[in-house]
């Protein structure tokens, strides 16, 4: 029995699944998730020193590549004052005046623990500056496991939500109404239909949490002209695509800008970090600003700061994201002719250095219910074929696969390589 397998059998009896997040279990591809010990660059070793090559990336966050010198010397620095003082720090101003540079909506944020956070503090911030209640998503979009977002579409054409999960209130999710994802006219028609008025509109503007599915030409676009005329706030929820699909995020590669942002992810550094910001006159009405309330004790710490702006010294030196973009594009276009060589069914996506991979004959993907076309049991042989090639992906096929500056040319060929093996036994 390897040490994984022992740990995961131990840790089932005294973690809820064995695991702190659930997608980590392996549930929707089977098997025993290897424990991992370390982790360097775009390489984690496991517990039974069983090395790969990691597309998870820490779900986002290791953008820069696992343990990179200066993110641990950062943190070494920061650790070495103290972990946590409960008190303004100067690294806060800094990051928070790094945020503000590189993320062209963003004029005054709040740094929170995790993305959730971020997103749960938005949605009460639009609902606090509108008066209204209401709240719009798109399924298969995720935001984080608040209440309200735990929702999915009523039967009929309600809309409006219910619980996608046991303990949250019918109440709670009442006021949340879901559509698919990039349709616009679906959109238009709910605002006419809704005329108690919607705070709020919280997207994905590339959806990375049903495989990574781009948005429609014109659908961010639209999204923010209709919230425009309706008064209704639009929050671009880019706790995934921010920093990553370019410097200043999603709003940046799409030229949208979005009432209010969420962050949370790169900007930690892989230490725990959310944020959440926009224009001045909204930001302003939370406390202690304002009336409507959020607080966190580690929010800002000392240590997360210190990674996050490490993480992001590193991502703003000149030709990141074009040599990091290029790189993805090698992988997936490698992986893609293979695939199409083989003559199996599937549609890749990619945005900037975050990709999926569908296994579907559905030649253009637009919302959830085409992601679900797919055929998980095979994309659960690839996922494992590639496991026991080193190659360890997103255990789901509703998941984006990311890509690091640690990921160099020999990396994405032999990454290459053992999908040309992997291929053959589909
Ligand atoms: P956290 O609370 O997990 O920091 O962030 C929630 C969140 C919010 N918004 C978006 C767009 C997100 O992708 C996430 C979290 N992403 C998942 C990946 N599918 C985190 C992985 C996990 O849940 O373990």
């Amino acid at each position: 029995m390897s040490k994984s397998e022992i740990l995961f059998n131990h840790a089932t009896t005294i973690i809820p699944g064995g695991v702190n997040s659930p997608v980590r279990a392996f549930k929707a591809v089977g098997g025993i998730p290897p424990f991992i010990q370390s982790a360097q660059g775009a390489w984690l070793i496991d517990v039974d020193h069983r090395r790969y090559i990691d597309y998870i990336g820490s779900w986002g966050p290791m953008i820069v590549g696992h343990a990179h010198p200066t993110v641990v010397a950062a943190v070494q620095e920061a650790m070495g004052r103290g972990a946590s003082y409960g008190a303004p720090t100067e690294a806060e101003v800094h990051l928070a005046e790094k945020i503000i540079h590189m993320v062209p909506s963003i004029e005054m944020v709040r740094l929170v623990n995790s993305g959730t956070e971020a997103t749960m503090s938005a949605v009460r911030l639009a609902r606090a500056v509108t008066g209204r209640d209401s709240l719009l998503m798109f399924e298969g979009c995720y935001h984080g496991h608040g209440d309200a977002f735990l929702a999915k579409a009523g039967s009929g054409l309600a809309t409006f939500g219910v619980p996608s999960s046991p303990g949250v209130p019918q109440a709670t999710v009442a006021q949340t109404l879901t559509l698919p994802y990039n349709d616009l006219v679906a959109v238009q028609d709910l605002f006419n239909r809704h005329t108690a008025g919607i705070a709020a509109v919280i997207v994905e503007p590339v959806a990375g949490n049903m495989g990574c599915i781009p948005p429609e030409p014109g659908f961010l676009a639209g999204l923010a002209e209709v919230c425009r005329q309706h008064g209704t706030l639009l929050i671009f929820d880019e706790v995934m695509t921010g920093f990553r699909v370019a410097q200043g995020g999603a709003q940046e590669l799409y030229g949208i800008t979005p009432d209010l942002t969420t962050l949370g992810k790169i900007i930690g550094g892989g230490l725990p970090v959310g944020a959440y910001g926009g224009r001045k006159d909204l930001m302003q009405q939370i406390a202690p600003s304002g009336p409507v309330y959020q607080a966190g004790t580690l929010s800002g710490n000392p240590l997360a700061t210190a990674a996050g702006l490490a993480t992001l010294e590193i991502i703003a030196q000149p030709g990141f994201y074009e040599t990091l973009d290029w790189r993805c594009q090698r992988l997936c276009d490698g992986v893609d002719q293979l695939l199409t060589d083989a003559a199996i069914a599937h549609t890749s996506t990619r945005v900037g250095s975050m990709f999926g991979l569908f296994f579907t004959d559905k030649q253009r993907l637009k919302n959830y219910d085409d992601a679900k076309t797919c055929d998980v049991d095979r994309f659960r042989r690839w996922f494992h074929g590639m496991l026991r090639e080193g190659v360890f992906l997103a255990p789901s096929q509703f998941e984006a696969g990311f890509i690091s500056m640690a990921h160099d040319d020999a990396t994405i060929d032999a990454t290459i390589e053992a999908a040309s093996r992997v291929i053959k036994t589909l």
